[in-house]
């Protein structure tokens, strides 16, 4: 298993629902380490570049207007497979397909109001992180329960 680094991030129903330490803490439980973390607004230009993979489908302006509507939480989560590990604890896309217990099946109900973004790849955690991140606000840190998290 790979160290890796993905982008999550309380989206802005997720902060306005008072869901922020709830998500969070599911994601520090799960034995990922928080390497970055802000609250700020997501301008077009980074919704743009962050879900350019959409741009054409039906939902993508709603998208965009729905990400930059509010303040979103963005963290740069690293661990053993951080990327599978965050995208099962936020559960399937369409809330009602999501398994209870992940964050999605637990707390929401329509796919446009999914409260959080987990990256896809390790390329794409890379270049999410890449988008809300200049590279002095990730902090190295080592985290001294890791040798209870990893063997
Ligand atoms: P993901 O967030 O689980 O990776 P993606 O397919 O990458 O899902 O879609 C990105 C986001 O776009 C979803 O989380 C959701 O907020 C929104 N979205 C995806 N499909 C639809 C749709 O059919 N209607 C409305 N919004 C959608
Ligand atoms: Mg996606």
């Amino acid at each position: 298993m790979a160290v890796e680094r993905t982008f999550v991030a309380v989206k802005p129903d997720g902060v306005e629902r008072i869901l922020v330490g709830e998500v969070v803490g599911r994601f520090e439980k799960r034995g990922l380490k928080i390497v970055g973390m802000k609250f700020m607004k997501v301008t077009k230009e980074m919704a743009e570049q962050h879900y350019g993979e959409h741009k054409g489908k039906p939902f993508y302006d709603g998208l965009v207007s729905y990400i930059t509507s509010g303040p979103i939480v963005a963290m740069a989560l690293e661990g053993k497979n951080a990327v599978a590990l965050a995208r099962q604890t936020i559960g399937a896309t369409k809330p009602q397909d999501a398994a209870p217990g992940t964050i999605r099946g637990d707390l929401a109900v329509e796919i446009g109001r999914n409260i959080v973004h987990g990256s896809d790849s390790p390329e794409n955690g890379q270049r999410e992180i890449g988008i809300f991140f200049k590279p002095e606000e990730l902090v190295e840190w080592s985290g001294s329960l890791n040798k209870w998290i990893w063997e």
